[in-house]
């Protein structure tokens, strides 16, 4: 049988070559960050050998995420099958109807620190919220297309089922589970619809065009992972690449946390339309784009609403002339900088590993507070990686490829409990898995330390 692990290895593997082949400078792009991310390691001998250390370095060369867009219900939960083949559960549940994108989404990935060591690759993966179509003609014809189509392959169905009832596949079904999986997440140039209908749909929200009228949910970027994302950024032209303006989340810190993204604009692809009675006709359509990222530290609870609040100032408070960038970098210097701030503050999430052997000094005992065992150097603190998203960061990722604009006013709330009937299944609590993560190394530690390890 062939682990969880390996398939979405090939998985993410095979995927990436499909899109290096069907957007070219997605491959430029991965270029880019592998030069970037050699001259870091190679300029900061410290941050590399805490990154090998913790086994970070090694996933970092095949670090991706994804994202998809999905349409009905039904979709949504067979999803959830394939990505269970991999080891990718579903983490955190997002609303983007505030920001005026007609969807709500969580994000699949592995959870557990063995397999994301091995490779966190992770799919943020939307569901279309047909109530949010305003017009009721056209959200019945909507929801008849969508209706109508067929996502998966037959080979992948008896695939998942076959998994699911033997645990396991053995090496030549994981392969073809590979090939057959990916052909749902494979750009096809025909709609299913005419012009006229892909433009009624396109009217109401660019995003709903997008979903509605294709034959699958085309993998629409793949985004690797950068140690530095201003340098990245900064060179993006010298690659034929036009970056957003500004890179969404935190501010460049010294101590990084969660996450910083930017993207370069989608492509405008020639499409074919479904004709009627005669050749169909040409057109064109904007879906597929290019992101880079830089991941920092999970934030607790407290940590996030500080950074929910001083996300909020930055772009809401002040005289607006003074460019956004500077009025994020004023806001964040209200956030404390040094890894001792943000673990005696309880701001953010860390690891607790002993710094050698499982010995104390005189008078300490195996139950002292860990924060006196990290000054006493008997233990070393690790910043645990934020592996989730950010629902603002992600609103002004689909804006900018949305041709600018893009966002309706939409007068609903999230709808949580709805995305779960869908998928089938309860999302995870993403600060619950930092916190188990933390909380057990703490205590392997002083299993350790008592000498009852095993
Ligand atoms: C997903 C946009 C969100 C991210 O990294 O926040 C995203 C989409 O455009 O489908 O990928
Ligand atoms: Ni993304």
């Amino acid at each position: 049988m062939i682990g969880a692990d390996e398939i979405r290895t090939r998985f993410a593997r095979a995927m990436s070559d499909m899109y290096r082949q069907e957007v070219p400078q997605y491959g430029a792009l991965t270029e880019l960050v592998a030069r970037v991310n050699a001259r870091v390691l190679h300029d900061d001998p410290a941050l590399k050998a805490r990154l090998e250390a913790t086994g970070s370095l090694a996933r970092l060369d095949v670090e991706r995420h994804g994202a998809i867009r999905l349409g009905t219900a039904a979709e949504l939960a067979t999803m959830r099958r394939l990505f269970a083949v991999m080891g990718m559960v579903p983490v955190g549940y997002y609303d983007l109807s505030v920001a005026g994108i007609p969807v709500h989404s969580t994000a699949f990935r592995p959870v557990d620190d063995v397999a994301l060591g091995r490779n966190p690759f992770r799919v943020f993966t939307s569901l279309l919220r047909l109530d949010l179509i305003a017009d009721d003609g056209l959200r019945a014809e909507a929801e008849r297309i969508l209706a109508a189509r067929r996502i998966f392959t037959p080979g992948v169905l008896a695939l998942i089922g076959q998994w699911e009832e033997e645990g396991g596949l053995a090496d030549v079904s994981a392969d073809l589970f590979v090939r057959e999986a990916l052909e749902t997440f494979r750009w096809h140039r025909e709609a299913t619809v005419s012009a006229a209908t892909y433009r009624r749909l396109h009217d109401a929200h660019r995003l709903i065009a997008d979903v509605v009228c294709f034959k699958g949910p085309h993998i629409n970027h793949l985004t690797p992972r950068t140690l530095d994302i201003d340098a990245a950024q900064a060179e993006m032209p010298s690659y034929g690449m036009r970056a957003k303006d500004v890179i969404e989340g935190p501010p460049r810190r010294a101590c990084p946390i969660l996450l910083r993204q930017t993207s370069f604009a989608a492509l405008e692809e020639p499409i074919l339309f479904l004709g009627e009675g005669h050749a169909g006709e040409d057109g064109c359509h904007t879906a597929r784009f290019g992101e880079i990222e830089q991941r920092g530290v999970a934030l607790t609870p407290k940590g996030r609403a500080l950074y929910d609040r001083l996300l909020c100032a930055a772009r809401d408070d002040g005289p607006k002339d003074v460019p956004y960038g500077m009025r994020l970098e004023r806001a964040f210097m209200q956030f404390p900088d040094t890894e001792d701030a943000l673990r005696g503050q309880e701001l953010a999430y860390f690891r607790y590993d002993l710094a050698g052997a499982a010995t104390l000094p005189p008078g300490f005992s195996a139950d002292a507070p860990i924060e006196d065992m990290v000054r006493a150097g008997v233990v070393v603190a690790t910043p645990i990686t934020y592996e989730d998203f950010l629902p603002v960061s992600a609103a002004g990722i689909f804006r900018s490829n949305l041709g600018g604009g893009g966002g309706a006013d939409y007068a609903v709330s999230a709808d949580r409990a709805g995305f779960e009937t869908a998928l089938g299944a309860e999302v995870l609590d993403e600060c619950a898995l930092y916190a188990g993560l933390q909380n057990r190394s703490i205590t392997d530690i002083r299993d350790a330390l008592r000498g009852t390890a095993v």
